[in-house]
């Protein structure tokens, strides 16, 4: 099973973050993004979006980290990562969408504006930070994790760009909540970091 990966992508991480955590095989391939292969072939026949990751387990190919998510959790880590019932997949997905919302959006897009370079608002991206994390500090402050009280793949999709995001000037001082949830998320057999992280 290949991955197509960047190692400073926190979407890339992620997904090798589950692997790594539910002992999954994944192959890296890296993609040159500086010199923009994710754009050319054989990468944009993977994935016409031209983003990464880009997951190819045999015949199913699966573009955006939180699809990724769900598919390995499901196909290969049992019901720890990824629940079966509807209402535990609700919680759990309600995050998977905040990771490509507001985290996207906010912390992110901050780092792509300052590490990167990318042309986007960055007044924008403080505001929509300072709008989401006041809510995940709240909602850690009386739970251990996102979702069912347990490390599921809410917390995984979630963690990466709140933990980059002192690349972006989104620091974490204010949120002592979040800290501890970020060193729980450490201290998980199994668990690799990134650079940054
Ligand atoms: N929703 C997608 C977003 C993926 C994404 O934005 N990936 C970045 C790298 S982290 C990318 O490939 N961007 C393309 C570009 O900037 O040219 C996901 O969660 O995987």
């Amino acid at each position: 099973m290949k991955l197509y990966d960047l190692e400073l992508s926190g979407n890339c991480y992620k997904v090798r973050l589950l692997a790594a955590l539910a002992g999954i095989d994944l192959e890296i391939v890296p993609v040159d993004f500086l010199d923009g292969a994710h754009k050319r072939a054989p990468v944009i026949d993977l994935n016409p979006f031209g983003e990464l990751p880009v997951l190819e387990d045999g015949d199913v190919v699966l573009r955006d980290s939180q699809a990724i998510l769900v598919y390995l959790g499901r196909k290969y880590a049992g019901n720890q990562w990824w629940p079966d019932g509807a209402a535990q997949q609700g919680e759990v997905m309600q995050w998977l969408a905040t990771a490509a919302n507001e985290i996207f959006n906010g912390p992110n897009a901050a780092r792509l504006v300052d590490k990167f370079g990318y042309a986007l608002n960055k007044e924008r991206t403080i505001e929509v930070s300072n709008h989401i994390l006041p809510l995940v500090e709240q909602h850690l402050q009386n739970n251990e994790w996102l979702a069912l009280g347990r490390p599921t793949i809410a917390d995984l999709a979630v963690f990466p760009y709140i933990a980059l995001g002192w690349e972006g000037g989104v620091t974490l001082e204010q949120y002592p909540a979040i800290q501890a949830w970020i060193g729980r998320i450490k201290e998980l057999p199994g668990y690799t970091g990134m650079p940054a992280i």
